[in-house]
Order: structure tokens, then sequence, then C-alpha cells
């Protein structure tokens, strides 16, 4: 009897430490002050939105920032423990009209072709849960970052139009973006015809994360890949937004909330630091919005609040060689997502 019983916990010890849920690597982004918003003179190209003004000074506390993208991996467990009801459809690319609301979910085969692709097709909504779950089950105070704190990690110093500089030409290095690559898979997969950067990044739609140099705070794919949500709403312009590093989520345009960093699909007008997009509470698309987890920094201390998991950082380690792998034996040729 005393052995069943030891049997029995020992069963119950295994599954309480599978259902935890994984802790990803986090970064410790240091106190500081930036200037926010767009410091380029309008020129008539879209390189500068209006809504990227006034540039502002914020002040930023510490905080903590995933170094990838919350993966279709992290994701699952959140919707398999808690059964937790995502967008029923997304927005896909489509022949004819070049996208379309399809019912698509987060766990399609076409938008999640690995668990360590960047996790899309997931609303503000659905991010906003995950974060609140996590916090939750782990004690720690995760959730998503602020515009404003989402823009001095990318900047990480800089205040070039990208994080690597100023020159477009040198992007495909440095994100997965809307390329060479990307053209061509649109054009097989959906018959259009798009303008692209002409460059090559060796991914046609999202790939898996941490596969470009980090910025210089430590974080991938802050441009490109998935644009990812954060907590503050729309707003015309920056005219009364908060200056403290904090989510602005009073007098919102509407329902909308605000995605950075552009995506795998997006030009290199949509990468740049500065560059804002949007979309509804509810709404979601592969292409493509993610998300990044952000963090106070709170009493968690040590390294494994920084380090994550070992075993995360293990498997991913070998989803990246895989995809080095793949790529430099079909001649960088893409098969993610649709
Ligand atoms: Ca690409």
């Amino acid at each position: 009897m005393k052995q069943a019983f030891l049997s029995l916990s020992l069963a119950c010890a295994a599954l309480a430490v599978q259902a935890a849920p994984t802790l990803p690597p986090m970064a410790t982004i240091p106190a500081g002050s930036f200037t926010m918003g767009s410091l380029e003179p309008v020129i008539g190209d879209g390189s500068h939105n209006p809504r990227e003004t006034p540039p502002h000074t914020v002040q930023v506390k510490s905080f903590r920032m995933a170094r990838f993208e919350t993966t279709v991996a992290q994701f699952r467990e959140f919707v398999a423990v808690t059964g937790y009801r995502t967008e029923e459809q997304c927005w896909v690319f489509a022949r004819g009209d070049g996208i379309k609301l399809a019912d698509v979910k987060w766990d399609a085969p076409s938008v999640a072709p690995g668990d360590f692709h960047p996790v899309t097709c997931v609303s503000q909504r659905d991010a906003t849960a995950y974060v609140d779950w996590l916090a939750q089950q782990t004690g720690r105070r995760f959730r998503l970052p602020s515009e404003a704190e989402w823009e001095y990690a990318a900047r990480a110093g800089t205040s070039t139009k990208y994080p690597s500089g100023d020159a477009s030409d040198v992007l495909c290095a440095y994100a997965n973006m809307k390329d060479r690559r990307f053209r061509d898979a649109v054009k097989r997969d959906h018959g259009l015809d798009m303008p692209v950067t002409d460059c090559d990044d060796g991914a046609g739609y999202t790939t898996v994360v941490g596969m470009y140099p980090a910025n210089a705070f430590g974080l991938y794919d802050v441009i490109g890949n998935v644009a990812e949500w954060v907590a503050d709403c729309q707003h015309p312009d920056y005219a009364g937004a908060p200056a403290d590093g904090s989510a602005w989520t009073r007098g919102c345009e509407g329902e909308y909330f605000i995605t950075r960093g552009g995506a795998y699909s997006g030009s290199r007008l949509v990468l740049r630091s500065a560059a804002r997009g949007h979309g509804g509470r509810t709404n979601a698309s592969s292409l493509g919005e993610g998300f990044r987890l952000a963090e106070d920094l709170g009493d968690c201390s040590g390294s494994r609040c920084t380090e994550g998991d070992p075993a995360f950082a293990a498997a991913l380690a070998a989803a990246q060689g895989s995809e080095r792998a793949r790529r430099s034996g079909q001649g960088g040729a893409q098969s993610g997502a649709k």
C-alpha cells in the first residue's frame, strides 16, 4: 500500500512538473530615457507616418523582455491546460483578393509549421489571456510590454531608422521580412504578385525564432517575423502620451490596439523602430501578428528569472540547427507558414 502511494505521489509530481509552463529566457532591460517616435521628415513615400509624432522623451524603468517572440509550443501549453478559446478566424493571404478572413486558427499547420515558430493568428485578447495565465501560474509579473517599453527595448540605445542602423539594403541580414523569398512564396501558394525589398533573408513566411542577430539588448526578431501586440490601444498620434513608460490605455480610438516591429510580410518601411501597426482587439491575422512577453522585475531574482528553462534553450538550439541545415541544404528554400 505504501509502495502504491509512493508511486502515485511520484506520478503526480511528474504530472505537476509536466504541467509547469515553459519559462523562456528574458533579457533585463536597463532603465533609461529615449526619444520615442519618428525624427524623420515627411517625404511623402510613407516612410514617416504622422501617427509616429510628435517625438517625445520617455523615461523607462528597468524591466524584463523575452529574448524571443512567444512560440507555438508555449502558446499550446496555455490552450491545452486551460481550454481557452482563441479567435475562430484569422486573416490569410488569398488568391485574387489578396487577403481574406478564413476559418484558420493559431494551430493550423499552415500558420504553425513548427513548435519554435512564433505563434500567429492570435489577437491582442488572446495574447493578453496568455500572459495573464503565465503570470498566474508562475507568480511572476508577466504582461505585454507597453508601446514605449517596446520601442525603447527595440532601439536598444539607437536612434537610427532600424535597430541595425539606417541602411535598408542590409535588413535581410537582421530580419525575416518581405523579401524575395516572401515574393516567391506568395506567388507560388496564392498567385499574388507583391513588390518586395530586393534581398534574401532565407524565409518566405514565419521562421524559427532567433535566426538573426540580436539587438544590443539581446532581443531577437524585434523587427520582422511577427509583429508584436503591445498593451497600448490606438491614438491618432503621441499628443498626451504617457512619459513614464506606462501603457496608454485610455481615450482609445475604437477597439484598436498597437502592434510593433513589422512581420515577415512587412516592408522595410514598417520595420522601422518608430513604425506603428494596429489591429482590432479580437482581430487575428497570419499576416501576421504575434507577441513577446514583458515582465516587471518584482522580487524575482537569480538566473532562473533570466535564463529560463534549460530544456527550452536546448530544444530551440536544435530547431535553429535544423532550420540552418534546411536553408543551406535547399539553397534557403522556405517551407514556412502560409
Ligand atoms: Ca522573409
